[in-house]
């Protein structure tokens, strides 16, 4: 495969910084160290000063409105998830369409670790060192028609098993979608686990996206279905509040949302440097997607 720029931060970048820096006196080179980083100079510094998320609260504090709407109704309800046997629809606009099975999904694909920031678009963020491999290598693997421009993404519906769709907080399945060139951009992932182990069912088992400089409800979990398409395709959050939440969700810092301000945001826990931090144009990773946007008002397409 041909070599691809793949930007991610690494533990050293989320260890305690006086531990991170007396690691790096350590290392030869070390001038790499950051140049590989998420963000050069001072972000790639304030970037360092951040620890992950405990995994207690990664997987204590969700939303996944498929088992209610309160922070912890996923952790106490989403055990009731049967996520063996799972099988993935890729339809639409591809070469090789047809009903997937988890594991003809995974197999051969590279299983890296990534460790995003992940922002809701309710102000508050984690770190989360997640496991999962490149959606590029995904679509790939399928082949990407001429003509496809977009791709829509649908979590399983069962309601037996996920109590919140007993209510109709939201319109079933829970749906969202990415221009074709923010899916296969390298920083696009599809989860399968965290902190080296499964997905727990609360974070979307057994697979969910994770778009990082996207508002948190772009990263869909538990999904049943992938389809290449022409035209934009709906997202759940703006199908319910169109003036709230766009297509695009890329999160800025410069464009608030109507009834909050979106310049800052609590960090969850209570970690070394916890509290409320400032939040950064496509919350960090400028350097890898602000060329997707280039010519686009992104207070229209927010
Ligand atoms: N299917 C589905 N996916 C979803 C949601 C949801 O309610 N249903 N919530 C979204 C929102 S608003 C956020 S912030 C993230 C939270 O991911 P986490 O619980 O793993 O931190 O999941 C997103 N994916
Ligand atoms: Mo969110």
């Amino acid at each position: 495969m041909a070599h691809r720029y793949r930007s991610k931060l690494t533990w050293a970048d989320v260890t305690p910084e006086e531990v991170y820096l007396n690691r790096r006196q350590l290392m030869t080179g070390a001038g790499a160290i950051f140049g590989a980083g998420l963000i050069g100079g001072g972000q790639a510094q304030a970037q360092a000063a951040l620890e992950p998320t405990s995994y207690d609260d990664v997987t204590s504090y969700n939303n996944f409105y498929e088992f209610g709407t309160g922070k912890t109704d996923p952790a106490r309800y989403a055990h009731a998830l049967t996520t063996s046997p799972w099988s993935i629809e890729i339809d639409g606009l591809v070469d090789n369409p047809g009903t997937y099975s988890f594991e003809d999904v995974v197999d051969g694909m590279t299983i890296e670790e990534r460790i995003y920031r992940l922002r809701c678009v309710e102000a508050w963020s984690m770190v989360v060192p997640w496991n999962g491999f490149e959606l590029a290598d995904l679509l790939e693997r399928v082949g990407v028609q001429d003509g496809a421009q977009y791709v829509s993404f649908e979590t399983l519906v069962r309601p037996e098993e996920m109590r919140g769709q007993n209510r109709n907080t939201v319109p079933w399945p829970y749906r969202e979608g990415l221009r074709l060139d923010e899916a296969m951009n390298p920083l696009t992932l599809m989860a399968t686990g965290l902190y080296g182990r499964d997905l727990p069912n609360q974070n979307g088992a057994p697979i969910r996206l994770v778009v990082p400089w996207k508002y948190g409800f772009k990263s869909i979990k538990s999904i049943v279905r992938i389809s290449l398409t022409a035209e934009q395709p709906e997202n759940t959050w703006n199908m319910i509040l169109p003036n709230e939440y766009g297509f695009y969700a890329n999160v800025n810092p410069n464009v608030d949302h109507p009834r909050w301000s979106q310049a800052s945001h609590r960090v969850v826990g209570s970690g070394l440097f916890g509290g409320r931090q400032d939040t950064l144009m496509f919350n960090g990773y400028e350097e890898e997607v602000a060329h997707m946007y280039e010519g686009m008002d992104l207070t229209v397409n927010y």
